[in-house]
């Protein structure tokens, strides 16, 4: 006979699995919900959302948790922990690689038809203001060739002794920077983050501001169970809310989230499927899919892409030519009629 204890543990073992039931179905439910709107929607499977962040903040591993969170599998689709040192710039130690991961990063035999997510590995936050502006303006829209790294943008300017202004002459706006750009931007920060990076956060908000397509900003907290009792959280969430200009929409535009990430963080959490990990990394990617967050266009495409070259200075000799002839014309026949000519009329010239 089983004691009472045993009872009671197998009862909240019961329950605990019953929650855990209830919370896959819920990220089934939105999972399915996610995948019909980017099948039905062009707009949402073009969708290309680039996470911004300072180095470590958790951007590589959001990548691999929405990966997982989708497909219920981990795998290490983008490289995180190293804060990509491998392929940085040892001087600096800041490493600038943009990588693109089309379907969310998961095998399109399985999905098919989801947005692209970019990894842009870790911005510098004590970086001059001009600079971190340009670079971001290059890389969010769409400026920056694909296979070059955004290290070199860097190196252009401090390494070549190019001025910014020569920085935004090589990378100009061509007719392939639309296909690149992004269409929505996720900041990431840790919730044990130290300091609020206040000089990238408006160093995005201004490109966005003066940028040629409105792009809708969100915040993203990771490393949530860092802090899930720390006195000092509210003031950073405050800050990334205000910062970021989230202030009255953040049941629209930020996320809460524990990520899937490798032995650092305790207890590790791969290669397992968590639903409970997943739910809120599901809803936040709802929130980036909704229609409405989509890119707006500050004018017309027409009036900035397909404006006319100015006219060649040959153009401009023979409309002159052509508006010479005109009027020669019109004096000839005015002057070559007598019947017309003020002074042509003979009868008149005797009229005394
Ligand atoms: N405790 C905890 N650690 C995390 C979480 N997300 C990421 N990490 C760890 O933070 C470190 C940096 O993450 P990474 O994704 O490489 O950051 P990135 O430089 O912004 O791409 C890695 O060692 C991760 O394992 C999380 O939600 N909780
Ligand atoms: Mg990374």
């Amino acid at each position: 006979m089983s004691s009472k204890f045993e009872t009671s543990q197998a009862a909240q073992a019961d329950s605990e699995e019953n929650t855990e039931n209830e919370i896959e179905e819920k990220c089934e439910i939105i999972r399915q919900r996610i995948i019909e709107k980017c099948e039905k929607q062009l707009d949402l499977r073009q969708r290309r959302i680039i996470l911004i962040g300072p180095p470590g903040a958790g951007k590589s591993s959001f990548v691999n948790s929405i990966a997982a969170a989708m497909s219920k599998s981990f795998s290490m689709v983008a490289e995180a922990g190293s804060f990509g040192d491998s392929r940085g710039d040892a001087e600096s130690g800041i490493t600038l690689y943009l990588s693109d991961f089309l379907n969310l990063g998961l095998e399109e035999s399985k999905f098919d038809d989801l947005p692209t997510l970019i990894d842009l590995t870790g911005l510098p936050n004590n970086e001059r203001l001009d600079l971190l502006q340009e670079v971001l303006s290059i890389v969010i829209y769409g400026r920056l060739p694909e296979n070059e790294r955004v290290q070199a943008l860097f190196d252009f300017v401090y390494r070549e002794g190019n001025g910014v202004k020569d920085l935004r002459l090589k990378y100009p706006e061509t007719r392939e920077s639309r296909d690149l750009e992004a269409t929505c931007i996720v900041f990431v920060l840790n919730a044990d983050s130290d300091n609020v990076p206040e000089s990238l956060m408006k160093a995005v908000t201004t490109v966005v501001m003066n940028g040629p397509r409105q792009i809708r900003i969100f915040g993203l907290i990771t490393k949530k169970d860092l802090a899930e009792n720390e006195e000092g959280y509210p003031r950073l969430r405050e800050a990334l809310v205000s910062n970021l200009g989230l202030v009255g929409v953040t049941n629209q535009r930020l996320g809460e989230v524990k990520c899937y990430c490798d032995a650092n963080c305790q207890p590790p959490r791969q290669p397992w499927h968590y639903p409970a990990l997943d739910l809120p990394i599901l809803e936040f990617l709802e929130l980036l899919l909704d229609p409405a967050n989509r890119a707006i266009d500050r004018q017309k495409p027409s009036g900035r892409r397909l404006r006319k070259p100015p006219m060649s200075w040959n153009g401009k000799m023979c409309l002159l030519s052509i508006f010479i002839a005109l009027v020669a014309v019109i004096l000839f026949a005015v002057f070559s009629n007598p019947s017309k000519h003020p002074t042509g009329n003979k009868g008149n010239n005797s009229g005394f």
